[in-house]
């Protein structure tokens, strides 16, 4: 039945349509949550997961750091997270232009999820490198260098981080792009900070061809979707959503659009 419900089922989630592993996995949750029209709502509250609070990498507790890295190691292990790796070095448009923050944004979505088949109650957290306290790399992942299998290759995961002034220098950037008034002007910047904190980490997360296999990639990649979502909400941004129309709005290889990516409640989480 849950097989019948994940493959063919007319109300199949979009998350599992772009994540096949997780249809694999289906909870009494899941499967509930996709008949929920036929059920009353307000009685099955207490089977929905909360949303997902994404918080800031140094205020996680000693559980949920080793939590999100066993969950890391477990999608690691069971091949999602190569997978993961080798689309992220595909083409796909999804750097230095206006994808990339809603392209990542799935990408983090995918990420999240999977984790979740192991910890629902992990979630990505981001690493705050505009504050002087996060202006160094994060001291519970120095030692956390994982080898990632992809379908086509293996990685292990290096790095050589930079001074922690010039990741200050890098950082001092953010609040002029926080005051532009349109997407361009905004992701412009903010796609050359991007790329100069993947560069200021150095050895694997300074080539996009296996990034994400560097766990901070993805709290990096948090922080960004964050500044974008904090950007959005401000009366600069003013909800301006990214200029994307016919392919370019299409977030392939998966099936999610710009405009489905547009409010992170909707996704399940927020930062905290
Ligand atoms: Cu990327």
């Amino acid at each position: 039945m849950t097989e019948h419900l994940a493959k063919e089922g007319p109300h199949m989630l979009l998350l599992e349509r772009n994540l096949p592993v997780l249809a694999q996995s289906m909870t009494f949750s899941k499967l509930v949550q996709e008949n929920v029209r036929f059920l009353n709502l307000k009685d099955l509250r207490w089977l929905f997961p909360p949303i997902c609070h994404r918080k800031e990498q140094a205020a996680l507790t000693e559980n949920e750091k080793s939590r999100f890295i066993c969950a890391f190691d477990m999608i690691n292990s069971d091949g999602t997270l190569g997978q993961l790796v080798d689309i992220h070095g595909q083409m796909h448009m999804q750097h230095t232009n206006a994808r990339l923050l809603p392209w990542h944004r799935v990408f983090l979505h995918l990420f999240e999820e999977a984790l979740h088949n192991y910890h629902p109650d992990v979630c990505v957290p981001y690493w705050d490198w505009t504050t002087p306290e996060g202006q160094h790399f994060p001291n519970w992942l120095v030692g956390v260098l994982p080898t990632v299998h992809t379908p086509t290759r293996t990685i292990n995961v290096v790095r050589a981080p930079g001074p922690d002034g010039s990741l200050a220098a890098i950082a001092s950037g953010v609040p002029a792009a926080m005051a532009k008034t349109n997407y361009g002007d905004f992701t412009g910047p903010i796609n050359g900070i991007h790329g100069s904190v993947h560069i200021w980490v150095g050895g694997t997360m300074s080539d996009a061809s296996v990034s994400p296999a560097d766990p901070v990639f993805w709290l990096h990649h948090a922080n960004l979707d964050r500044l974008w979502w904090a950007w959005y909400s401000s009366a600069a941004g003013g909800h301006e959503n990214p200029p994307l129309v016919g392919a370019d709005a299409v977030m392939d290889p998966w099936t999610y659009t710009e405009t489905d990516v547009r409010s992170i409640a909707a996704l399940g989480y927020a930062y905290v």
